[in-house]
């Protein structure tokens, strides 16, 4: 039977007769065209399902592939903060302060003789089973900032070296370069900050609490001077105020947790001490 011999009309009165519950008579007006009809019918029964199934399957692809964008989305996120965060330890501070004797310490528990470094020195140390890198961040002037922009995206933490023995002579110094390493974005995101008065085998170093003291004083002084300068310049200027507005500076009033140790390095003889032990504690909680 041919299935163009099933005209539209013939299949509509098939339809209607059916639906009119009449079957015997449109069986009997239409022959073996209601065959062709029923042939079509059980196709089409047999075609719908199918598609259904065809768009069901296409509809949890859709949702499949919409899944693993969401989640390849997540995990990229969660990969950024991770290397925001970072696992990185930076040693900073002027030349000359002890970082290269330090990173020395931590990673190889040795006295070196030490240059001034021109470029950066990476270790990594295990501190509560988690691995730190130790970044020691060379002191020049001219080198400091460009490493520190290297490195402070996977700071976990922030080491601030300071020569106890020279510090009242290099105030304005200290506090500046301590200044604008507090002022850059990356370290308002609460990176914790350990000061450490190093060289403390020194007859003539002063102590963390006086220097904390020193350069709260001078912070303050500097904090001064910027906003004027920030009055005096355009908008662009990058200068930020730290501390609390209306209050004497004090490291207490930021954001990020800072904390002042005690520190020496120095045994060229093997048989007299140092001291890193605050250094250490630090490193633990930071971990
Ligand atoms: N007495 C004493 N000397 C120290 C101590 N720590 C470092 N030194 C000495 O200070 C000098 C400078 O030490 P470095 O570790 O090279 O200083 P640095 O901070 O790395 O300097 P840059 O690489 O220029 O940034 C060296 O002669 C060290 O031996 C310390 O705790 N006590
Ligand atoms: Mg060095």
């Amino acid at each position: 039977m041919d299935k163009a011999e099933c005209s539209p009309e013939a299949a509509k009165k098939f339809q209607t007769t059916t639906h009119e519950g009449a079957w015997d008579l449109g069986h009997q007006e239409i022959g073996g065209r209601i065959l062709t009809c029923q042939g079509v019918t059980i196709m089409e029964k047999q075609i719908k399902p199918l598609l259904e199934q065809n768009s069901n399957a296409q509809l949890l692809g859709i949702l499949a592939a919409v899944f693993a964008i969401i989640l390849t989305l997540v995990l990229f996120v969660v990969w950024r903060r991770r290397k925001s965060t970072g696992q990185g330890i930076l040693l900073t501070g002027l030349s000359d302060t002890g970082k290269t004797l330090i990173y020395a310490r931590l990673i190889c528990s040795q006295f070196v003789k030490t240059y001034t470094s021109v470029k950066e020195n990476i270790g990594n140390i295990t501190v509560n089973n988690s691995s730190l890198r130790i970044v020691d961040i060379p002191g020049d002037e001219r080198l400091r900032n460009k490493y520190f922009d290297k490195y402070k995206s996977s700071a976990k933490g922030l080491v601030y070296v300071i020569d106890s023995v020279t510090i009242q002579k290099e105030i304005r110094d200290v506090a500046e370069y301590l200044y604008n390493l507090l002022s850059d974005p990356y370290m308002q995101k609460n990176i914790p900050v350990l000061i450490l008065c190093n060289k403390q085998d020194q007859v003539m170093a002063k102590g963390c609490a006086v220097i904390k003291t020193l350069l709260e004083k001078e912070m303050n002084l500097l904090r001064m001077t910027k906003s004027s300068q920030l009055e005096t310049t355009d908008a662009s200027s990058v200068n930020v105020f730290l501390g609390k507005q209306g209050k004497d500076f004090e490291f207490s009033h930021l954001d990020s947790q800072i904390e002042f140790a005690n520190s020496y390095v120095f045994n060229k003889d093997p048989n007299v001490e140092v001291d890193i032990d605050e250094l250490k504690k630090w490193l633990q909680k930071v971990a």
